[in-house]
Protein backbone atom coordinates (compact mmCIF):
# COMPACT_ATOMS: atom_id res chain seq x y z
CA UNK A 1 0.00 0.00 0.00
CA UNK A 2 0.88 3.54 -0.75
CA UNK A 3 -0.48 6.51 1.05
CA UNK A 4 -3.20 3.88 2.08
CA UNK A 5 -4.07 2.99 -1.86
CA UNK A 6 -3.32 -0.26 -3.95
CA UNK A 7 -2.95 0.16 -7.74
CA UNK A 8 -3.82 -1.61 -10.60
CA UNK A 9 -3.86 -1.99 -14.67
CA UNK A 10 -4.30 -4.27 -17.85
CA UNK A 11 -2.00 -6.29 -19.73
CA UNK A 12 -3.86 -4.39 -22.56
CA UNK A 13 -2.15 -1.12 -21.03
CA UNK A 14 0.65 -1.95 -21.91
CA UNK A 15 0.95 -2.50 -26.23
CA UNK A 16 2.48 -2.31 -29.50
CA UNK A 17 1.02 1.31 -30.56
CA UNK A 18 -1.44 -0.56 -33.03
CA UNK A 19 -4.57 1.57 -33.56
CA UNK A 20 -7.46 1.84 -36.24
CA UNK A 21 -4.67 3.73 -38.91
CA UNK A 22 -1.48 2.00 -38.64
CA UNK A 23 0.18 -0.91 -37.38
CA UNK A 24 2.35 -1.90 -34.40
CA UNK A 25 5.67 0.22 -33.65
CA UNK A 26 7.05 -1.67 -31.19
CA UNK A 27 7.48 -5.39 -29.73
CA UNK A 28 5.26 -6.68 -27.66
CA UNK A 29 6.24 -7.03 -24.20
CA UNK A 30 5.58 -11.26 -22.99
CA UNK A 31 2.89 -11.46 -20.62
CA UNK A 32 5.34 -12.39 -17.73
CA UNK A 33 7.28 -9.30 -18.34
CA UNK A 34 4.19 -7.03 -17.93
CA UNK A 35 3.53 -8.95 -14.47
CA UNK A 36 7.25 -8.15 -13.70
CA UNK A 37 6.61 -4.62 -14.55
CA UNK A 38 3.88 -4.53 -12.42
CA UNK A 39 6.06 -5.62 -9.88
CA UNK A 40 8.66 -3.20 -10.14
CA UNK A 41 6.45 -0.61 -10.30
CA UNK A 42 4.68 -1.58 -7.07
CA UNK A 43 1.14 -2.38 -8.65
CA UNK A 44 -0.39 -4.48 -6.20
CA UNK A 45 -3.28 -6.25 -8.82
CA UNK A 46 -3.81 -7.07 -12.67
CA UNK A 47 -7.05 -6.53 -14.20
CA UNK A 48 -7.85 -8.66 -17.00
CA UNK A 49 -10.38 -9.64 -19.92
CA UNK A 50 -11.22 -13.14 -19.94
CA UNK A 51 -8.57 -13.33 -23.06
CA UNK A 52 -6.11 -11.78 -21.80
CA UNK A 53 -5.57 -14.73 -19.23
CA UNK A 54 -6.85 -17.72 -21.54
CA UNK A 55 -7.71 -18.95 -24.59
CA UNK A 56 -11.51 -19.10 -23.96
CA UNK A 57 -11.84 -21.59 -26.80
CA UNK A 58 -10.08 -24.20 -25.21
CA UNK A 59 -12.18 -27.15 -23.36
CA UNK A 60 -13.15 -26.43 -19.83
CA UNK A 61 -10.54 -29.05 -18.20
CA UNK A 62 -7.87 -26.88 -20.65
CA UNK A 63 -9.19 -23.28 -19.35
CA UNK A 64 -8.90 -24.69 -16.05
CA UNK A 65 -5.33 -25.74 -16.30
CA UNK A 66 -4.36 -23.09 -17.85
CA UNK A 67 -6.13 -20.58 -15.43
CA UNK A 68 -4.17 -22.10 -12.64
CA UNK A 69 -1.06 -21.95 -14.51
CA UNK A 70 -1.56 -17.81 -14.37
CA UNK A 71 -2.78 -18.10 -10.83
CA UNK A 72 0.59 -19.47 -9.93
CA UNK A 73 2.10 -16.34 -11.70
CA UNK A 74 0.81 -14.16 -9.90
CA UNK A 75 0.81 -15.49 -6.55
CA UNK A 76 4.30 -16.20 -7.08
CA UNK A 77 4.81 -11.96 -7.51
CA UNK A 78 2.35 -11.31 -4.68
CA UNK A 79 -0.30 -9.83 -7.47
CA UNK A 80 -4.34 -10.25 -7.17
CA UNK A 81 -6.48 -10.24 -9.85
CA UNK A 82 -8.52 -7.05 -10.03
CA UNK A 83 -11.25 -8.36 -11.87
CA UNK A 84 -12.60 -10.55 -14.91
CA UNK A 85 -13.65 -8.53 -17.75
CA UNK A 86 -15.73 -10.89 -21.12
CA UNK A 87 -14.53 -9.98 -23.98
CA UNK A 88 -17.57 -10.31 -25.52
CA UNK A 89 -17.53 -7.63 -28.43
CA UNK A 90 -14.34 -8.92 -30.06
CA UNK A 91 -15.74 -12.19 -32.06
CA UNK A 92 -17.11 -11.88 -35.51
CA UNK A 93 -20.64 -13.36 -34.56
CA UNK A 94 -21.24 -9.92 -32.42
CA UNK A 95 -20.70 -7.33 -34.90
CA UNK A 96 -23.94 -5.82 -34.64
CA UNK A 97 -23.82 -5.81 -30.83
CA UNK A 98 -23.92 -8.89 -28.39
CA UNK A 99 -27.21 -8.79 -25.56
CA UNK A 100 -28.47 -6.39 -27.32
CA UNK A 101 -28.03 -7.86 -30.91
CA UNK A 102 -30.93 -8.02 -33.60
CA UNK A 103 -29.18 -11.98 -34.18
CA UNK A 104 -30.52 -14.18 -31.68
CA UNK A 105 -27.18 -15.61 -32.25
CA UNK A 106 -24.74 -13.24 -31.07
CA UNK A 107 -27.33 -12.96 -27.83
CA UNK A 108 -26.73 -16.13 -27.40
CA UNK A 109 -23.12 -15.87 -27.71
CA UNK A 110 -23.03 -12.96 -25.26
CA UNK A 111 -24.47 -15.13 -22.37
CA UNK A 112 -22.15 -18.32 -23.50
CA UNK A 113 -19.31 -16.67 -22.75
CA UNK A 114 -20.25 -14.32 -20.23
CA UNK A 115 -20.52 -17.60 -18.46
CA UNK A 116 -17.30 -18.87 -19.32
CA UNK A 117 -15.43 -15.41 -18.02
CA UNK A 118 -17.04 -15.92 -14.80
CA UNK A 119 -16.16 -19.70 -14.44
CA UNK A 120 -12.42 -17.96 -15.06
CA UNK A 121 -12.90 -15.02 -12.48
CA UNK A 122 -13.42 -18.08 -10.15
CA UNK A 123 -10.75 -19.95 -10.86
CA UNK A 124 -7.95 -16.44 -10.82
CA UNK A 125 -9.47 -15.02 -7.46
CA UNK A 126 -11.88 -12.17 -7.63
CA UNK A 127 -15.39 -11.95 -7.92
CA UNK A 128 -15.81 -8.75 -9.93
CA UNK A 129 -16.58 -9.19 -13.46
CA UNK A 130 -16.43 -5.85 -15.03
CA UNK A 131 -18.83 -5.15 -18.17
CA UNK A 132 -18.23 -2.54 -20.54
CA UNK A 133 -21.14 -2.93 -23.20
CA UNK A 134 -18.99 -2.05 -25.96
CA UNK A 135 -21.24 -2.93 -29.02
CA UNK A 136 -24.60 -2.31 -27.18
CA UNK A 137 -25.51 0.58 -28.77
CA UNK A 138 -26.37 1.69 -32.77
CA UNK A 139 -25.00 3.94 -35.74
CA UNK A 140 -28.53 4.75 -36.60
CA UNK A 141 -31.33 4.85 -34.17
CA UNK A 142 -33.83 2.93 -36.88
CA UNK A 143 -31.19 0.13 -36.55
CA UNK A 144 -32.45 -1.42 -33.14
CA UNK A 145 -35.29 -0.52 -30.87
CA UNK A 146 -34.30 1.17 -28.10
CA UNK A 147 -36.98 -0.11 -25.88
CA UNK A 148 -36.01 -3.20 -26.41
CA UNK A 149 -32.06 -2.96 -25.89
CA UNK A 150 -32.80 -2.15 -22.41
CA UNK A 151 -35.07 -4.89 -21.98
CA UNK A 152 -32.24 -7.64 -23.25
CA UNK A 153 -29.87 -5.61 -21.15
CA UNK A 154 -31.61 -6.52 -18.13
CA UNK A 155 -32.24 -9.70 -19.20
CA UNK A 156 -28.65 -10.51 -19.63
CA UNK A 157 -27.51 -9.22 -16.03
CA UNK A 158 -30.01 -11.21 -14.58
CA UNK A 159 -28.63 -14.41 -16.53
CA UNK A 160 -25.28 -13.19 -14.96
CA UNK A 161 -26.65 -12.53 -11.52
CA UNK A 162 -28.25 -16.24 -11.59
CA UNK A 163 -25.48 -18.22 -12.77
CA UNK A 164 -23.33 -17.36 -10.23
CA UNK A 165 -25.24 -15.98 -6.73
CA UNK A 166 -21.65 -14.44 -5.31
CA UNK A 167 -20.26 -12.87 -8.57
CA UNK A 168 -20.64 -8.77 -8.62
CA UNK A 169 -21.14 -7.12 -12.06
CA UNK A 170 -19.20 -4.06 -12.27
CA UNK A 171 -20.60 -1.66 -15.24
CA UNK A 172 -18.27 0.30 -16.78
CA UNK A 173 -20.32 2.97 -19.24
CA UNK A 174 -18.83 4.70 -21.87
CA UNK A 175 -21.56 6.81 -24.04
CA UNK A 176 -20.03 6.32 -27.54
CA UNK A 177 -16.96 4.27 -29.27
CA UNK A 178 -17.12 2.30 -31.31
CA UNK A 179 -20.62 2.54 -31.47
CA UNK A 180 -22.09 6.04 -32.32
CA UNK A 181 -24.55 6.22 -29.36
CA UNK A 182 -24.61 3.66 -26.41
CA UNK A 183 -27.59 2.03 -24.76
CA UNK A 184 -26.48 2.89 -21.46
CA UNK A 185 -23.77 6.00 -21.86
CA UNK A 186 -23.32 6.59 -17.95
CA UNK A 187 -23.38 5.91 -14.23
CA UNK A 188 -26.81 6.79 -13.83
CA UNK A 189 -28.06 5.08 -16.50
CA UNK A 190 -26.49 1.97 -15.43
CA UNK A 191 -27.65 2.40 -11.69
CA UNK A 192 -31.43 2.55 -13.17
CA UNK A 193 -30.96 -0.98 -14.74
CA UNK A 194 -29.43 -2.37 -12.06
CA UNK A 195 -32.60 -1.24 -10.21
CA UNK A 196 -34.31 -3.46 -12.06
CA UNK A 197 -32.40 -6.65 -11.67
CA UNK A 198 -33.03 -9.62 -9.12
CA UNK A 199 -29.71 -8.69 -7.31
CA UNK A 200 -29.09 -4.57 -7.29
CA UNK A 201 -27.17 -5.49 -4.45
CA UNK A 202 -24.37 -7.27 -6.52
CA UNK A 203 -24.59 -4.71 -9.20
CA UNK A 204 -22.48 -1.36 -8.97
CA UNK A 205 -20.08 0.92 -10.99
CA UNK A 206 -16.57 1.53 -12.74
CA UNK A 207 -16.34 4.73 -13.36
CA UNK A 208 -13.31 5.72 -15.89
CA UNK A 209 -12.34 9.43 -16.55
CA UNK A 210 -11.76 9.54 -20.42
CA UNK A 211 -15.74 8.39 -20.49
CA UNK A 212 -17.26 10.60 -17.98
CA UNK A 213 -15.63 13.26 -20.13
CA UNK A 214 -16.65 11.93 -23.57
CA UNK A 215 -20.43 12.24 -22.29
CA UNK A 216 -19.62 16.03 -21.41
CA UNK A 217 -19.67 15.35 -17.16
CA UNK A 218 -17.22 15.71 -15.11
CA UNK A 219 -15.68 12.51 -13.66
CA UNK A 220 -15.60 13.76 -10.05
CA UNK A 221 -19.68 14.32 -9.95
CA UNK A 222 -19.88 10.78 -11.49
CA UNK A 223 -17.72 9.25 -8.91
CA UNK A 224 -19.58 11.52 -6.43
CA UNK A 225 -23.22 10.48 -7.82
CA UNK A 226 -21.65 6.36 -7.73
CA UNK A 227 -20.39 7.05 -4.14
CA UNK A 228 -23.76 8.81 -2.92
CA UNK A 229 -25.23 4.95 -3.94
CA UNK A 230 -22.61 3.11 -2.36
CA UNK A 231 -21.52 1.76 -5.76
CA UNK A 232 -17.99 2.82 -6.90
CA UNK A 233 -17.03 -0.55 -6.61
CA UNK A 234 -13.92 0.37 -9.43
CA UNK A 235 -12.17 3.38 -11.30
CA UNK A 236 -10.31 3.68 -14.63
CA UNK A 237 -8.32 6.47 -13.91
CA UNK A 238 -6.72 8.24 -16.89
CA UNK A 239 -7.40 11.48 -18.85
CA UNK A 240 -8.76 13.18 -21.97
CA UNK A 241 -8.49 16.16 -24.14
CA UNK A 242 -11.84 17.28 -25.40
CA UNK A 243 -14.70 15.25 -26.81
CA UNK A 244 -12.52 13.00 -29.38
CA UNK A 245 -11.64 9.41 -29.55
CA UNK A 246 -11.35 7.74 -26.42
CA UNK A 247 -7.78 8.85 -25.42
CA UNK A 248 -7.06 7.33 -22.17
CA UNK A 249 -3.92 9.71 -21.85
CA UNK A 250 -1.65 9.57 -18.42
CA UNK A 251 -3.62 10.80 -15.31
CA UNK A 252 -3.74 14.00 -14.96
CA UNK A 253 -1.45 14.97 -17.43
CA UNK A 254 -3.99 17.41 -19.84
CA UNK A 255 -5.79 18.48 -16.82
CA UNK A 256 -4.65 18.24 -13.98
CA UNK A 257 -7.58 20.42 -12.02
CA UNK A 258 -9.81 17.60 -12.79
CA UNK A 259 -7.28 15.07 -11.64
CA UNK A 260 -7.20 16.68 -8.90
CA UNK A 261 -11.16 16.91 -7.85
CA UNK A 262 -11.03 13.14 -8.47
CA UNK A 263 -8.69 12.48 -5.70
CA UNK A 264 -9.93 15.06 -3.93
CA UNK A 265 -13.40 12.84 -3.44
CA UNK A 266 -11.71 9.66 -3.24
CA UNK A 267 -10.00 10.65 -0.42
CA UNK A 268 -12.93 11.94 1.49
CA UNK A 269 -15.29 9.22 1.34
CA UNK A 270 -12.04 7.04 1.88
CA UNK A 271 -12.03 4.89 -1.29
CA UNK A 272 -9.72 2.16 -1.46
CA UNK A 273 -10.98 1.50 2.31
CA UNK A 274 -12.98 -1.58 1.28
CA UNK A 275 -10.33 -3.55 -0.62
CA UNK A 276 -11.26 -1.64 -3.97
CA UNK A 277 -8.30 -0.43 -6.65
CA UNK A 278 -7.24 2.78 -8.14
CA UNK A 279 -7.53 1.24 -11.34
CA UNK A 280 -5.84 2.37 -14.30
CA UNK A 281 -6.60 2.44 -17.96
CA UNK A 282 -4.35 4.02 -19.72
CA UNK A 283 -2.04 3.72 -23.10
CA UNK A 284 1.62 5.38 -23.48
CA UNK A 285 1.80 7.64 -26.56
CA UNK A 286 1.95 5.59 -30.17
CA UNK A 287 5.35 7.54 -30.55
CA UNK A 288 7.23 5.86 -27.26
CA UNK A 289 10.06 3.48 -27.66
CA UNK A 290 9.32 0.10 -26.60
CA UNK A 291 11.79 0.32 -23.05
CA UNK A 292 10.27 3.49 -21.98
CA UNK A 293 6.45 2.55 -23.17
CA UNK A 294 5.35 2.30 -19.62
CA UNK A 295 6.28 5.47 -18.41
CA UNK A 296 2.26 5.50 -18.43
CA UNK A 297 1.38 3.67 -15.89
CA UNK A 298 4.41 4.66 -13.46
CA UNK A 299 3.80 8.62 -14.24
CA UNK A 300 -0.32 8.03 -13.43
CA UNK A 301 0.62 6.57 -10.06
CA UNK A 302 2.93 9.20 -9.27
CA UNK A 303 0.84 11.88 -10.19
CA UNK A 304 -2.27 10.06 -8.38
CA UNK A 305 -0.05 9.86 -5.28
CA UNK A 306 1.38 13.38 -5.74
CA UNK A 307 -2.65 14.73 -5.58
CA UNK A 308 -3.09 13.01 -2.49
CA UNK A 309 -0.29 14.46 -0.87
CA UNK A 310 -1.37 18.34 -2.54
CA UNK A 311 -4.88 16.88 -1.32
CA UNK A 312 -4.02 16.04 2.45
CA UNK A 313 -2.07 19.33 2.53
CA UNK A 314 -5.24 21.82 1.72
CA UNK A 315 -6.51 23.65 4.56
CA UNK A 316 -10.28 22.11 4.85
CA UNK A 317 -11.45 24.95 7.35
CA UNK A 318 -10.57 28.05 4.75
CA UNK A 319 -12.43 25.49 1.93
CA UNK A 320 -15.27 25.61 4.41
CA UNK A 321 -15.51 29.04 5.08
CA UNK A 322 -15.00 29.84 1.34
CA UNK A 323 -17.99 27.47 0.59
CA UNK A 324 -19.78 29.26 3.56
CA UNK A 325 -18.93 32.58 1.69
CA UNK A 326 -19.37 31.39 -1.50
CA UNK A 327 -16.39 33.06 -2.61
CA UNK A 328 -15.83 30.47 -5.34
CA UNK A 329 -13.55 32.82 -6.80
CA UNK A 330 -11.07 32.61 -4.05
CA UNK A 331 -11.83 28.47 -3.79
CA UNK A 332 -10.46 28.68 -7.53
CA UNK A 333 -7.40 30.93 -6.81
CA UNK A 334 -6.11 28.62 -3.66
CA UNK A 335 -6.77 25.19 -5.63
CA UNK A 336 -4.76 26.71 -8.76
CA UNK A 337 -2.24 28.29 -6.67
CA UNK A 338 -1.58 25.29 -5.06
CA UNK A 339 -1.51 23.09 -8.23
CA UNK A 340 0.84 25.97 -9.37
CA UNK A 341 3.16 25.68 -6.07
CA UNK A 342 2.39 29.11 -5.68
CA UNK A 343 4.56 30.17 -2.78
CA UNK A 344 1.50 32.98 -1.19
CA UNK A 345 -1.10 29.81 -0.78
C1 LIG B 1 -12.71 0.85 -23.30
C2 LIG B 1 -12.71 0.37 -21.92
C3 LIG B 1 -12.08 -0.99 -21.74
C4 LIG B 1 -12.49 -1.54 -20.42
C5 LIG B 1 -12.24 -2.98 -20.21
O1 LIG B 1 -12.97 1.97 -23.63
O2 LIG B 1 -12.13 1.34 -21.10
O3 LIG B 1 -10.71 -0.91 -21.88
O4 LIG B 1 -11.88 -0.83 -19.39
O5 LIG B 1 -12.98 -3.77 -21.05
MG1 LIG C 1 -11.68 1.28 -19.05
Amino acid sequence: MEKGYRFSFGPWNIHTGADPFGPPVREEFSFDEKLDIAVKLRFDAIQFHDDDIVDVNLSASEIEKKVKEIKKKLDDRNLAAEFVAPRIWEYPLTVDGTFTSNNPEARKYAIERTKKAIDIANLIGTKNLVLWPAREGSYNREAKDAKIAIDRFVDYLNKVLEYDKNIRILGEMKPNEPMDASYCPTTGHFLALASMTIAPERVGVLIETAHAILAGLEPSDEMGFALSFGKLWGIHLNDQNGLKYDQDRTFGVVNPKRALSQVYLLEKYGYGKNGEYVGLDVKVLRTQKKEVSYKHLQYSKEIFLALVELVRSLDENKLEQLRNAQDYEEIDYYITMKLLGGKNV
